[in-house]
């Protein structure tokens, strides 16, 4: 039995058992012994599956609801007493009636069940960028996927002591039905209540509650920054620099964070570390640079185009102590996903728990989908080959440079780097890409993802941008912002770079722009690769495709200019001056008034 000695904290979980009314309370330890108790509680109760022994060690299967596949946007709340506090990017309620509309479904949601306690910590425990949470959850799924995800149990207790802050952390799994489902977030009193969904993001709140939208808030307070970034560190000759990367959700930031390098860059002896696949928090360190820590403990990684020609590390890394969700059970229990590794096998039963075989058709005569597109595997970090040896570094790692990134067919050329902070923070700002299935919603829609955290700010979209501004004032060597786009496409439709571990020739020119060299051209919208700047050795690209992926078109990018004027009106006078400011210089630039 664990000791909890802070009495405030002992408070909150009978308070809330008195709402939730569990058959027991559980409080999480994190050992060993624990987990594989728990592991078999859940295939007792047939919440996991265990697959074969042999082939996956260690590895469960699981599966949501069928209404519960991804993150539900249009249930998640901001709850601040102000609702300008929330701003126009977020849906607000007031805490008064999150609270009591939550409440309803909180009521005896429990019965019958174990009230999971767990302390958990985002960022290595004790660490100078790492806060600590509580999740009470009576889901034995998010309860074992919290102990991959986050380092939890009594190590976090005993640094929690008698007094220290953490944030409270509330989640059921009810009765798992849309109308019932609310994921509400009460920056306030650092506080998270989630009902009524059992998956990802909604459930596990260490994550996007937590590490995004609470700790956007208070790196706000305490200047600092909560981003959805990798981090990923790049040895060459014995030195090793690192990067982040903020891309939206299922735009390969797992890929890109466990990087190979491609044959023709070989020769030069690069060395990929991964520090962190999807957060970032980052904080100025003594030395008066941009230091980042990977908040996290696993990853939560789309399973689907995994496989080990798109990212054989993560392959590598799911072979054992793996779960995985809403993907293909093969009868022979194994797991397999559209794209995955190898052949399906010869039978099975898919996301749905229908059953499937290889080219079957579901009602409508389309091939019955195997894998929901949104389905995942939660993997412990430790277990990726390329993880840094600095992952769980307490300082974290230093940041040369900060690369946005967004899905786009056309208009941004491959990469661009900005022409300092402020302009680099309008890059940011301006992020579009076209939408993927990791949230509800219209796949291919086009919509602005500001940073790619449009769904993860808490807080007043104008402040957060306003933050930004002010960081760079506070960064005596802040790294250098760029954005980039994989996924620009000729005429015919066709990608035009390759992407994957190809994508290290670009990282590769932007480290050397760090450094004060590499060649680049200036344009109105910033620096692009001069020609040949790039190492392209082994590369076959299209006759021509460099030139189309490097293209500044001015007319498409001065209509641009009208869809970020209608999204900076969003924000009224929330809008810094200084991003005014970048906005009339970029027009006047794209109109050749002033020298690029
Ligand atoms: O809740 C979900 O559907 C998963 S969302 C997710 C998971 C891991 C990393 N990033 C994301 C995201 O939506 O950005
Ligand atoms: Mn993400």
């Amino acid at each position: 039995m664990i000791d909890c000695k802070h009495e405030k904290l002992k408070a909150w979980v009978d308070e809330t058992a008195k709402i939730c009314e569990p058959d027991q309370v559980y409080w999480m330890d994190g050992s060993e012994e624990e987990r594989i108790r728990l592991e078999k509680r859940a295939v007792a109760r047939g919440f996991l599956i265990p697959l074969d022994e042999e082939k996956y060690p260690g590895c469960f299967y699981s599966r949501s609801n069928p209404n519960d596949v991804a993150r539900t946007e249009h249930l998640t709340f901001i709850c601040t007493n102000n609702k300008e506090d929330a701003g126009p990017t977020n849906n607000w309620m007031s805490p008064k009636d999150g609270y009591a509309k939550a409440q309803e479904f909180f009521h005896q949601s429990m019965h019958g069940r174990t009230m999971y306690v767990i302390p958990f910590s985002m960022g290595p425990v004790g660490s100078p960028f790492s806060k600590i949470g509580v999740e009470i959850t009576d889901s034995i799924y998010v309860a074992l996927n919290m102990r991959i995800m986050t380092r939890v149990g009594k190590s976090v207790l005993e640094k929690l002591g008698t007094g220290g802050e953490f944030t409270k952390c509330l989640h059921s799994r009810a009765d798992v039905a849309v109308e019932h489902r609310l994921i509400l977030h009460f920056p306030e009193d650092n506080t998270i209540w989630s009902v009524g969904s059992a998956y990802g993001g909604n459930a596990l709140l260490g994550k996007k509650c937590l590490a995004l939208r609470i700790a956007s808030w208070q790196a706000r307070k305490e200047g600092w920054l909560a981003e959805h970034m990798l981090i990923l560190g790049i040895e060459k000759d014995g030195k090793t620099e690192y990067v982040t990367a903020a891309f939206p959700s299922a735009c390969g930031k797992t890929n890109l964070a466990m990087l190979i390098p491609p044959e023709g860059l070989k020769h030069k002896g690069y060395k990929i570390w991964t520090v962190g696949d999807d957060i970032a928090w980052l904080r100025v360190g003594p030395d008066g640079r941009l230091w980042a820590c990977n908040p996290e403990a696993g990853f939560f990684g789309v399973a689907p185009g995994t496989n080990s020609k798109t990212n054989p590390n993560a392959i590598k890394t799911i072979h054992k102590n793996t779960i995985f969700t809403n993907v293909l059970l093969g009868d022979d229990l194994t797991v397999w996903w559209e794209d995955g590794e190898g052949a399906p096998p010869v039978s099975g039963t898919n996301w749905q728990g229908k059953p499937w075989k290889p080219g079957k058709k579901d009602e409508n005569g389309n091939p019955m989908q195997a894998a929901h597109p949104n389905s995942r595997f939660t993997a412990p970090a430790g277990q990726c080959p390329t993880i840094s040896p600095k992952w769980e570094d307490p300082q974290g790692v230093p940041i040369s440079a900060i690369i946005f990134g967004g899905r786009r067919q056309r208009l941004a050329p491959l990469v661009l780097e900005s022409l300092g902070w402020d302009h680099g923070v309008y890059v940011g700002s301006t992020v579009a890409s076209e939408r993927t299935a990791a949230a509800v919603g219209k796949v291919g829609e086009v919509r602005r993802d500001p940073m790619a955290m449009l769904p993860f700010i808490g807080y007043n979209v104008g402040d957060y941008f306003a933050h930004w501004i002010e960081m760079g004032k506070a960064i005596p060597k802040p790294p250098k912002i760029f954005h980039v786009n994989w996924f620009r496409k000729d005429e015919k439709g066709k990608f035009l770079w390759p992407g994957y571990g190809d994508n290290l020739r670009v990282v590769e020119w932007i480290l050397s722009r760090c450094r004060g060299e590499g060649k680049a051209d200036k344009t109105p919208i910033g620096f692009v690769p001069a020609k040949d700047a790039l190492d392209l050795n082994g590369l076959n690209l299209a006759p021509g495709a460099m030139e189309k992926l490097l293209e500044v078109k001015t007319e498409e990018w001065t209509e641009e200019l009208e869809g970020v004027k209608e999204f900076y009106a969003k924000l009224g006078d929330k809008l810094p001056e200084a991003l005014s400011d970048q906005f009339k210089a970029l027009k006047e630039r794209l109109k050749g008034k002033v020298a690029a």
